[in-house]
């Protein structure tokens, strides 16, 4: 019976139905089935092969951003319930992310947040137009294991490098990892500014978050 749910579950995320993650989600609850099992042998399948479809062009961004919402909204109704039974998921680490100083561009942002967020990761999102100062105060705050930096214009991806220079002032490169995206962001830029990490789109960051901080 809970192999059918589970496969429902994952269905659901494959077809970005929000609702129907969310019913489902309940049903778990209220017949008693392992919130995490239902994660991961649920939902999480279902977000593992639309990674895979969108990888290869088989899926496109809508697919992927219905994916990530119905995750996040079924993940919502579980965790309370996972927390209940005393064993709250791994957190696989603290990220902490947004769209650098002078750039409010934030739909791509949003979703690496939620991707990594739907993944295991606990994202502090601090939204768009965030000065360097802001993202080394607030991954110092939160004991941050990985800051990550989106932009999307030519004239505002230097930025990400002043964030790790004030990650570097505060002390905290050595403990925080930092991972940079957005539309002109390349690996050849990545590396000049000394950054730890760089993906293309958000199922890749997921991979690299886990990469960096596993
Ligand atoms: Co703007 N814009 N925009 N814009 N805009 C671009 C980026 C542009 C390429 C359009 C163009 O001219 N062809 C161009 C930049 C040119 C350049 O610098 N080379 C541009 C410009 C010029 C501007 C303005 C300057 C226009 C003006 O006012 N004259 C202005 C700037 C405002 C500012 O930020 N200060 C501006 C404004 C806007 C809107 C507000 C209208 C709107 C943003 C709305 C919003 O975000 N809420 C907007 C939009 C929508 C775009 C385009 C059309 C689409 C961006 C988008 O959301 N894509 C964009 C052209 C384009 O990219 N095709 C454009 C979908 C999104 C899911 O993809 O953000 O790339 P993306 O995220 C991807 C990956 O990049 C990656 O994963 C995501 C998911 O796969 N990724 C990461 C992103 N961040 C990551 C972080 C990671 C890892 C991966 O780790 C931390």
């Amino acid at each position: 019976m809970s192999e059918t749910l589970f496969e429902k579950m994952a269905q659901s995320i494959i077809d970005g139905e929000v609702e129907d993650a969310e019913a489902l989600a309940h049903e778990a609850v209220a017949t008693g089935v392992n919130p995490l099992d239902a994660i991961n042998e649920g939902y999480v399948k279902g977000l593992d092969y639309v990674g895979e479809e969108f990888g290869c062009g088989a899926m496109f961004l809508p697919d992927l951003v219905l994916a990530a919402e119905a995750m996040k909204t079924a993940v919502a109704i579980l965790e309370p319930e996972l927390a209940r039974r005393g064993e709250a998921r791994e957190v696989l680490g603290t990220a902490v992310v947004g769209t650098v100083e002078g750039d409010i561009h934030d739909i791509g942002k949003t979703l690496v947040g939620t991707m990594l967020s739907a993944s295991g990761f606990k994202v502090y999102d601090l939204g768009v137009n965030v000065s360097p100062a802001a993202f080394a105060a607030k991954a110092r705050e939160v004991g941050a294991n990985l800051v990550g930096l989106s932009a999307l214009l030519t004239t505002t991806m230097v930025k990400q490098r002043d964030v790790i220079e004030a990650l570097d002032d505060m002390g905290l490169r050595g403990q925080v990892k930092v991972m940079v995206g957005g539309a002109p962001v390349t690996k050849e830029w990545a590396s000049d500014i000394g950054a730890d990490g760089y993906s293309e789109d958000a199922i890749g960051a997921v991979a690299l978050a886990k990469r960096l901080v596993g």
